[in-house]
């Protein structure tokens, strides 16, 4: 398809050209934080001229700045965005970028529609980037000079991605749709997502994923510490009347799928992890009360924490790189046909060795150990991971959780509530066992839905819709209902309150359900 100068201007003559906002969502929450402006162009009989034809065509023809500053208008014009608070991305040319009046054009712009510069974000796309850096760099000090925030479009996809970052004052990277839309799949692109956005955040910058189609791709995107993203699956570019629609949907309903129940196994994988979140491993790691390293095939130490230097009495940089055999020898004969065997393949637990008492003065000491291969994503054998603890010391700890286990047994069969837990259906999935004296279930039938069986017929559907309600709007729950006891009847009054998950569900309600008086159940209705 091939575009003339007439065509351009015809379509400015009549109106055709127009802005479709596409929403920028945070990726944890599925907080809508703004909007990218997508040009289009509606020709007769509703067809759309594609904007990588129609942009280029003006760039050529030198109709860009008129039309991008048709563009820009109309999406300053729209009112429910500028009456928010949410911010407006807008792309811009590289040709325009060379233009000494653009700030001051887009400045007035702005003023005529009191859209405030500090929430536009001008996105410049690397390829397009590549001759006179000078010249685009005082223009884009004089945007950023206005409030403007500036964006590095595309980013990955050029050929000179650092040296434009170095050169012009940006805030935010996108990443581009190429390397999001195969991170799930391909090794490689997560790796370069993951650079991108490690990238991003030590150099103060926020990064934007592009072009997320999935909710696999949000949630490893999330992990990986990237903030904001947008694409189909949080929503293609609507038209303005759209907005506001979009505006009103529940930030809940943007996360949807994103937490799935497959994320509480996601484990962490410390080479996508970016680089504070890998100083918090760290912390951990050296702060955990286990001995911890990672060998590598040649049983060298790669890694280790502080504990595991101090049970080998020997400072933790002395480990790295060198064998098992040569820093303990005494000890290594014992524990080296396990770690060739969880090299092998097969994860060892549990085990309990009796180191004897060394020459340097560190007396006999019993530790349970434990092996566990790692393996790369083709699932090979990289090294094992070696958890060493002090049998003495787990020993104090198994007594102290023990005492505390039966200070809570005893705290909850002296009290006179009885404590339940609902999951997220509203099903009893633990309850104290009073439940049982009171009503002569047993606590088996009482689990799910059985407690249910216990309740005065003409209770049962209050009771099951007030949980149904909390359920739904996350409030707490306040139900009174009554409950056989040898023909008698008792009035109960239980009371709850749901706890969330990061994205707002519930997860679980807790509560107590106590005895009351029918007297003050009388004045409570
Ligand atoms: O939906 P999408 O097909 O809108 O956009 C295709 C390409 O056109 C993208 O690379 C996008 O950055 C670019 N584009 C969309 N709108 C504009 C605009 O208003 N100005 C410029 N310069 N590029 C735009
Ligand atoms: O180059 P720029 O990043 O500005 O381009 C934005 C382009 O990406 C537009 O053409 C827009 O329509 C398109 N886009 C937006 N979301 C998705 C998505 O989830 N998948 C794909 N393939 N394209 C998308
Ligand atoms: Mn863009």
């Amino acid at each position: 398809m091939r575009v003339s100068e007439a065509d351009i201007l015809r379509g400015i003559e009549r109106d055709e050209f127009f802005p479709v906002f596409q929403p920028i969502v945070a990726l944890g929450a599925g907080e809508l934080v703004g909007f990218e402006v997508l040009a289009r162009w509606r020709v007769e009989n509703d067809q759309f001229v594609p904007p990588d034809i129609f942009i280029p065509a003006a760039e050529n023809l030198g109709l860009i700045n008129r039309l991008s500053n048709i563009i820009l208008a109309q999406a300053f014009a729209c009112t429910p965005i500028s009456n928010s608070n949410l911010a407006l991305s807008f792309n811009l040319s590289t040709t325009q970028l060379l233009d000494a009046q653009l700030p001051t054009k887009m400045d007035s712009i702005a003023r005529e529609y009191r859209f405030p510069l500090n929430r536009l974000t001008i996105e410049i796309t690397e390829t397009a980037l590549v001759d006179d850096l000078d010249r685009a760099s005082e223009v884009a000090s004089a945007l950023k000079s206005l409030g403007c925030r500036l964006a590095l479009d595309d980013f990955g996809t050029g050929y000179s991605s650092m040296k434009h970052l170095h050169s012009l004052p940006f805030d935010e990277l996108k990443i581009d749709r190429s390397f999001v839309q195969s991170m799930t799949e391909k090794r490689e692109s997560r790796k370069i997502v993951a650079s991108v956005i490690s990238l991003g955040h030590s150099l103060e910058l926020s990064a934007v994923a592009e072009g997320i189609e999935k909710p696999e791709q949000a949630e490893m995107l999330f992990w990986m510490g990237c903030n904001l993203g947008q694409g189909w699956f949080y929503g293609p570019p609507v038209a303005a009347s759209e907005v506001t629609e979009i505006i009103a949907e529940p930030a809940r309903q943007r996360s949807r799928a994103i937490f799935s129940s497959k994320s509480a196994n996601q484990s962490l994988s410390l080479e996508t992890v970016p680089a504070h979140r890998l100083a918090q491993l760290q912390a951990i790691y050296d702060g955990a009360p286990v001995g911890l390293c990672f060998l590598d095939r040649q049983m060298r130490y790669v890694s280790l924490n502080q504990q595991l230097a101090r049970m080998n009495n020997v400072p933790a940089a002395e480990h790295i790189g060198r064998t098992v055999a040569e820093v303990i020898p005494e000890i290594f004969p014992l524990i080296e046909p396990y770690i060739r065997r969880a090299l092998a393949g097969e994860p060892i637990s549990h085990l309990e060795l009796t180191k004897p008492a060394s020459a340097s003065g560190s007396p006999a000491q019993t530790v349970i150990l434990s092996y566990q291969p790692v393996r790369d994503e083709m699932g090979d054998v990289v090294g094992v991971s070696v958890a060493i603890t002090d049998a003495t010391v787990r020993k104090g700890m198994e007594e102290a959780l023990r005492n505390t286990e039966d200070h809570c047994r005893n705290l909850m069969s002296l009290n006179p509530h009885i404590l339940w837990v609902l999951n997220a259906r509203g099903e009893v999935i633990d309850a104290s066992p009073q439940w049982q004296q009171l009503t002569g279930q047993s606590m088996e039938d009482a689990m799910g839905n059985g407690w249910l069986g216990c309740l005065h017929r003409d209770d049962v559907d209050s009771t099951v819709s007030a949980i149904q309600r909390s359920i739904a709007s996350r409030a707490s729950i306040d139900v009174m209902y009554r409950i056989r006891d040898n023909g008698r009847c008792k009035w109960m009054r239980s009371r709850g309150a749901p706890r969330l998950d990061q994205c707002g569900e519930v997860e679980m309600i807790y509560g107590i359900v106590e005895e009351i008086d029918p007297r003050l159940h009388a004045i409570a209705r």
